[in-house]
């Protein structure tokens, strides 16, 4: 049995553009998640749930972000940490749910701030066990001194809290840095700023490329836009050890639903101090 990486209920799709160049068409290098059958209790390795999964955050807000690794997978023996890296920024860590373990070390129970019901559940789109504490208002912050970084690990049973201000206008990657994992889905884009606050490349950038995709010697298959791109799309690592012709690799990731589930976009404030 294997789950496939999911955030927010999607696996990540990479684009076959540059979004910079076709941000007011991606459909045309990308798979938009809106039209994706991925059901909440998607599990398994569900090709359905691949998508260009993206985020918009306003020039200048405050990004909070609740990130969680529980359910079927954060359980003893199964669940795997993850090391959560994030493109364009850096973040303050503001809070780390961790479950609590046996004398062994192993996981005894899950973190009980999330209402999921246990690592044998799917605890996909979760919210807090106290409503009080939806719209950012998590209790519990380091609001003093919070450690900075670019890269926190996301133990398995628990979830972390992070803010980051939105002041690097561009689109940007964010993902868990476990290779298969990230290949498998693990991530998430994200955009800051409107078209007009965002730099684009150099104008002697290669554009032109176009739609590409990697194929089994990474080269980049250049040509105009394809109106067909769709059938470009799937580029997903059972389809790239396809290519391969290697035997499909079965990642052992057990259920992961680490989901940011509020991406809630605070009013503008002072940074914590740091
Ligand atoms: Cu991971």
């Amino acid at each position: 049995m294997h789950y496939g990486s999911h955030m927010d209920n999607f696996r990540f799709q990479f684009p076959t553009g540059i979004p910079y160049y076709h941000s007011d068409n991606l459909d045309l290098i990308s798979t938009n998640c809106s039209t994706v059958n991925c059901p909440k209790d998607a599990a398994k390795d569900d090709r359905n749930c691949r998508c260009f999964y993206y985020k918009k955050h306003k020039l200048g807000n405050i990004v909070q972000l609740t990130i969680y690794n529980m359910g079927n997978g954060g359980g003893m023996g199964t669940g795997y940490a993850h090391p959560i890296h994030i493109h364009g920024t850096h973040f303050y860590v503001m809070k780390v749910g961790w479950p609590t373990y046996n004398a062994s070390g192993f996981i005894d129970k899950m973190n009980p701030d999330m209402a999921c019901p246990g690592d044998t559940a799917d605890c996909n789109l979760i919210g807090w066990a106290d409503n009080s504490w939806n719209n950012g208002a998590v209790q519990g912050m380091n609001t003093k001194n919070p450690s900075r970084r670019d890269t926190i690990t996301l133990p398995a049973g628990g979830y972390i809290v992070i803010r980051f201000r939105a002041l690097n206008p561009g689109w940007w990657f964010a993902h868990c840095h476990l290779e298969l994992h990230l290949m498998d889905g693990t991530g998430w884009a994200y955009k800051v700023g409107d078209d007009d606050q965002i730099y684009m490349p150099p104008d002697n950038f290669p554009k032109d490329c176009g739609v590409f995709i990697l194929d089994k010697r990474n080269l980049c298959l250049s040509g105009p836009i394809r109106a067909d791109v769709g059938s470009f799309l799937p580029t997903n690592s059972g389809q790239a050890a396809d290519r391969l012709g290697s035997t499909r690799i079965e990642l052992p990731i057990w259920a992961e639903r680490h989901t940011d589930r509020q991406f809630t976009e605070l009013p503008t404030r002072p940074d914590p101090p740091g």
